[in-house]
């Protein structure tokens, strides 16, 4: 069964991932921005108690969102003319968080952390049986990515919110794609794009050194 019109659907989300590559290799953040909307909307759709993982995105595409309809948007249309405008003018912080404490290459880079984690997340509820818990898919994949870089705390509360995630199969319909098998197939058409988004950042951040900004 097809999504209804204008019901929240998790295929579309995925697209935006995909209209953010271009031809060349380049990321648009409009749409990476647009997917990450989606996300938040899909995470709040999950209950109360993922709110706090997802204020902090929300936070941090408003940031990104203030770039991209503000005076220099030309500079943020794509990540790779916001690297080089914000490296060319003095723009971020790269000792310690100081004179520029939100810069874009910053706050993208917790963003492209946290999308790991999605990648690694769906990618296992796609391939695990059925009747394999979510909430283990869900803190081994943020055990093998994001979890590095949060304080004991966030770590805590992040596993503590997972053990309220549903069953693999409701997960699967609450994506609004269909059956659960529709939505498997989705996800693999789906995750190569995200994998791309995720590798071409990965790339240019490697190559401008900036994987570990504060
Ligand atoms: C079901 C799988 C869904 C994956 C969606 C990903 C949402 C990721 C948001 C995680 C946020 C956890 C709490 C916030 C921690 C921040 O300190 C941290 N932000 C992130 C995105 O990791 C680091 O940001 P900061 O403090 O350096 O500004």
């Amino acid at each position: 069964m097809a999504a209804a019109a204008g019901a929240f659907s998790l295929r579309e989300v995925l697209g935006a991932f995909q209209a953010a590559v271009t031809e060349r290799r380049e990321v648009l953040l409009g749409p990476y921005l647009r997917g990450w909307r989606g996300l938040v909307r899909f995470l709040n759709s999950l209950g109360a108690i993922f709110s706090f993982i997802s204020k902090d995105a929300v936070a941090k595409i408003q940031i990104m969102e203030s770039y991209c309809g503000g005076e220099r948007q030309e500079e943020y249309r794509t990540l790779q003319s916001m690297v080089a405008y914000e490296l060319a003018s003095g723009l971020v912080d790269l000792q310690r968080r100081s004179e520029h404490p939100d810069s874009g290459c910053r706050t993208v880079l917790r963003l492209h952390r946290a999308l790991r984690w999605l990648q690694l997340f769906l990618e296992g509820l796609r391939t695990a049986q059925e009747d394999s818990k979510t909430s283990t898919i869900c803190t081994d994949s943020y055990n093998a990515s994001l979890a590095t870089y949060h304080p004991w705390v966030v770590r805590k509360a992040a596993t503590v919110a997972f053990c309220a995630l549903p069953s693999r199969n409701a997960f699967l319909e609450i994506m609004n794609v269909g059956t659960p098998e529709e939505a498997v197939v989705m996800l693999g058409d789906a995750l190569p794009h995200i994998s791309s988004v995720y590798g071409i950042t990965e790339e240019l951040y490697a190559q401008h050194k900036l994987l570990n900004l504060p």
